[in-house]
């Protein structure tokens, strides 16, 4: 059995955390079984590897795999059926998106989200998330949710995205790969924070969407979002 370690809230099934949903989806598309185990923020001692102190961490018979990027290869290595990236071309424009969410979604992302998601997580958390938070952005929380632009920022980012949408059903073209799942994280993080539209979508990138909603039997739409909890 594989075990997906992955970061909860205050209530433990509303697990938001990105980089875990492009893991989850990697072992939906692989059709392999896996279990998933809520992990605290703040408490590092329960990770598989404390030291570490991130997730997605997956867990395969004692074998420990940490970060996304290698534990979608280690997939396709010990599971090379239904590859995540068919040819190097593949892998490399997953690489491009990766890149892409990190300068030019998650920075316009973060500041509409933070302090959402500081209101649901665990009060055991706060002072931790506070702290870390803080010392990434160089500002305080509340300073973060009011930068001016994001939503103008986020819809530059998606027309950008909408290009290749309005021409494939998917980023990796007729059927999703590495790519679709890379990008996909920031929007369930967004959706299991809050259901509230922040920006205008264009059309391909909301079709897409619920494309990706629907993948795996609604596996991403049927996730708990902390509005519902
Ligand atoms: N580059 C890493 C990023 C992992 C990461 O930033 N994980 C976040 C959750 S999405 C985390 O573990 N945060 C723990 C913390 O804030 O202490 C990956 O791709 O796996």
């Amino acid at each position: 059995m594989l075990t997906l370690f992955e970061l909860a809230l205050a209530d433990e099934d509303v697990r938001p955390s990105p980089y875990c949903w492009i893991v989850k989806f990697a072992l939906l598309h692989k059709g392999v079984q896996f279990e998933t185990k809520p992990l605290p923020f703040a408490d590092k001692s329960k990770y598989p590897d404390p030291e570490y102190g991130k997730v997605p961490v997956l867990v395969s018979d004692g074998e420990v795999v940490k970060e996304s990027a290698v534990i979608t290869q280690w997939l396709d290595r010990k599971y090379p059926q239904n590859p995540l990236v068919a040819s190097k071309a593949e892998k490399a424009a997953a690489e491009f998106y990766a890149a892409w969410i990190g300068s030019a979604l998650y920075p316009a992302l973060a500041p509409m989200l933070m302090m959402r998601l500081f209101s649901v997580i665990a009060e055991t958390d706060k002072p931790y998330f506070r702290q870390t938070r803080e010392g990434r952005f160089g500002k305080t929380l509340e300073e973060v949710a009011a930068t001016p632009g994001v939503a103008e920022r986020a819809e530059a980012a998606l027309a950008v995205l909408a290009a290749p949408l309005a021409n494939h059903r998917y980023l990796g073209g007729s059927a999703p790969n590495l790519a679709d799942y890379i990008v996909f994280g920031p929007f369930m993080w967004q959706r299991l924070v809050t259901m509230t539209e922040l920006y205008e979508t264009p059309a391909p990138v909301a079709q897409w969407r619920e494309r990706m909603l629907d993948l795996y039997g609604g596996y991403a739409r049927d996730a708990k979002s902390a509005e519902a909890a």
